[in-house]
């Protein structure tokens, strides 16, 4: 699940995969209240979409990442609305995807990673966004399942987080001389790292990170300790089976507030930051079944920000508008 003004709306949309369709669906805003749905093709079983402009045209693109093809689908937002899909290959059951200039040329690449291949997939978009390269698949730990793009060692260059299912770890993966990444950090936290989310949690200046144990029932919370060192995990309980993370400043502090969906439970909580790295009990919302995903932006326009899950177990999206009051 997504959010992000698709086809130039002028209200965000919420945009979702449709996993066993093939299909994603782009639901315009109408103030509070959604449109119906607009579909397009995907390569098969789309997993996860990720929002961003990538031609730097103004208008936001879309990227799925379709786990049965091995591929992931770029989708041009255009005036008219989304364009025809674009597949560029990856390798085997591709399961996230991050959006972010790794090589600070102005134009957005990808990161990818392969969950059943044990790889992450670097696809750079070419000089002037004509086009993309071939993607480079870079051999991980086993089952990289997420991936958050930031800076994580004060060498100013861009690096990247992946978040491990099967050992519960976090490879921090940074730029070489010869402008490829390796991984040069590897960080436990939870059993079952199947969500990584990047932020500065404590106002340093430092991008942190957060992990979604979904074995562990609990959130890691990953603070820089340097330059280009990380403190060992704080452990926070989740409710059941946390299956995505996110993290926005949902009640204008200007710190950073973590959102959780717990796919065992149905439910979706709120920690909120307190600015210096730790976070208040969680606050917790009723969804419907295995909410999947997580998704924040101001939906109605109001100038709040809001949230949205997709309930994998009841093919359904629920969305908590802010209304002024809360949280
Ligand atoms: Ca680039
Ligand atoms: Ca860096
Ligand atoms: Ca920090
Ligand atoms: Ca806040």
């Amino acid at each position: 699940m997504g959010i992000g003004n698709v086809a130039g709306s002028a209200l965000p949309d919420l945009i979702v995969t449709n996993h066993f369709d093939a299909r994603l669906a782009v639901f315009a805003s109408t103030g509070p209240g959604f449109a119906l749905p607009v579909t397009v093709a995907t390569g098969r079983k789309p997993y996860f979409v990720a929002a961003g402009d990538l031609n730097g045209d103004g208008t936001v693109d879309l990227v799925t990442a379709n786990q049965e093809d091995a591929t992931v689908s770029l989708l041009r937002g255009t005036d008219g609305g989304l364009a025809s899909q674009l597949p560029l290959g990856v390798s085997v059951s591709p399961v996230s995807v991050a959006v972010g200039d790794l090589d600070s040329d102005g134009f957005s690449d990808l990161v990818v990673p392969n969950l059943m291949g044990s790889s992450v997939s670097v696809i750079r978009q070419l000089p002037g966004g004509s086009g993309f390269a071939p993607a480079v698949n870079l051999p991980s730990l086993v089952e990289p399942h997420s991936v958050a793009i930031g800076e994580f060692n004060g060498d100013g260059q861009i690096d990247f987080a992946v978040s491990h299912f099967f050992n519960g770890v976090v490879s921090v993966w940074s730029r070489g001389l010869d402008g490829g990444f390796s991984p040069t950090q590897t960080i436990p936290v939870g059993n079952g790292a199947r969500a990584v989310a990047a932020g500065d949690l404590n106002g340093d200046g430092r991008t942190d990170l957060v992990t979604a144990g979904f074995l562990a029932n609990s959130v890691t919370i990953v603070l820089r300790a340097g330059p280009s060192s990380f403190l060992s995990g704080m452990v926070l309980a989740s409710g059941p089976a946390p299956a995505a993370l996110a993290l926005a400043d949902l009640n204008d502090d200007g710190a950073l507030d973590l959102l959780v969906a717990n796919s065992g439970s149905d439910s979706v909580s709120l920690l909120v930051g307190t600015g210096t790295g730790s976070f208040s009990a969680p606050l917790s919302f009723t969804t419907q079944r295995q909410p999947f995903s997580v998704a924040v932006g101001d939906l109605d326009g109001n100038g709040q920000t809001d949230f949205a899950v997709a309930n994998f177990g009841s093919d359904s999206a629920s969305v908590f508008y802010r209304d002024g009051c809360q949280p």
